[in-house]
């Protein structure tokens, strides 16, 4: 009987082995000791990184970009040592397409069952094989409501000669050929997806008269040239400005009647990310509820993680500018990969920004 039981044990000890594989290391995949993480500037409560550290031991370093293109070319030029990106939805797309990114393995990632359903399968992403929804929020005008009248609800008071002449010198647009666009092609009543050059054309001699009023192209520190006074009015990002109205209350919001861009950025990882399963684990960090609620209590952005919704602060969840409403949403547009036609859009944005 004692013999027979000692076999058994040396049976399961070879079956255990074998289930761990040649490292030896139990079967369990190794943290990595740093994880490089490239965001949107303010994208994230700082403290986030150090919680992570002080659970997992691995020190998060960060490095910004501004725009979805400025992600891409660096990338594309080879960029390594990058772990986590920070793509809006048409880049996710792009970035698939060009195989710059990972499959995820969501054995590592099982919090992805706290993402609300509607942000679940999105078209840029089928089935999220590459990428989380991180934040979501629209694009419209940021505005110092003492300094105006009324509010600012429509695109031309950043297009339109008369309307946007008293803002001279004091006016901001975001550095990003997208959206720039996107906002002049709304103005003219167009979509921010047009591929039609006669209509793109048409938004860059839009964006080549606003020079003249527009004192700054910035897509990292607009709400807080608006703070400071040094402009009135400014085409940004809904959460920015309502996070820079915390201290500074004259700063105010709008999406424009003609309607505006809404967009979801996501994570993903590099296929030259140096430690896959060390940023999924962060991935798996920062889907938790209350972690999830610490992101949005700090961006003032919309939350994807419908478990934060409880930990999130109810003046953000009950403001329309960042939560609108069903009218609102039905004006607004995401942006597409519009494929052959981004080499159009980049060429104009040259000429834009050189004229
Ligand atoms: C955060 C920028 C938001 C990202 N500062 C816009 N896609």
């Amino acid at each position: 009987m004692k013999k027979l039981f000692s076999a058994t044990m040396v049976l399961a000890l070879i079956v255990v082995l074998a289930a761990c594989g040649s490292t030896g290391d139990g079967g369990k995949q190794e943290l990595a000791k740093e994880l490089h993480v490239y965001n949107w500037s303010e994208y994230i409560d700082p403290e986030i990184y150090s919680d992570f550290e002080q659970e997992f031991g691995v020190k998060v370093i960060e490095d910004t970009f501004s725009s979805n293109e400025d992600l891409l070319a660096k990338l594309q030029a080879g960029a390594t040592g990058y772990d986590l990106i920070v793509p809006s939805d048409y880049m996710v797309a792009i970035m698939i397409e060009l195989d710059l990114v990972s499959e995820l393995n969501y054995d590592n990632i099982p919090n992805f069952k706290n993402i609300d359903d509607l942000f679940k399968d999105p078209p840029y992403d089928p089935g999220n094989k590459y990428s989380v929804p991180y934040q979501w929020g629209t694009t419209g005008i940021g505005y110092n409501a003492d300094e105006l009248d009324e509010p600012p609800d429509s695109w031309g008071y950043l297009f339109d000669p008369e309307m946007a002449a008293p803002f001279a010198g004091k006016m901001s647009m975001l550095n990003d050929s997208r959206e720039a666009m996107g906002a002049a092609l709304k103005y003219l009543g167009y979509s921010v997806n047009s591929t039609n050059e006669q209509e793109l054309e048409e938004a860059k001699q839009v964006l080549i008269r606003q020079k003249e009023w527009v004192s700054a192209y910035d897509s990292d520190g607009f709400e807080d040239l608006l703070a400071a006074g040094e402009v009135m009015i400014g085409q940004g990002w809904s959460g920015d400005y309502f996070a820079a109205a915390e201290d500074a209350p004259q700063v105010w919001y709008i999406i424009p009647m003609e309607g505006g861009v809404i967009w979801t950025d996501n994570l993903a990882i590099p296929k030259t990310a140096s430690s896959q399963y060390t940023a999924e684990a962060f991935i798996n960090y920062l889907l938790r509820p209350e972690v999830g609620a610490k992101i949005t209590n700090y961006t003032w952005y919309g939350s994807p993680n419908k478990a934060s919704s409880e930990f999130i602060d109810p003046e953000i969840l009950e403001e329309p500018a960042i939560y609108p409403p069903a009218e609102v949403m039905a004006k607004l547009e995401f942006l597409h990969d519009v494929g052959e036609a981004t080499a159009i859009y980049d060429r104009m944005w040259t000429e834009i920004k050189t004229e």
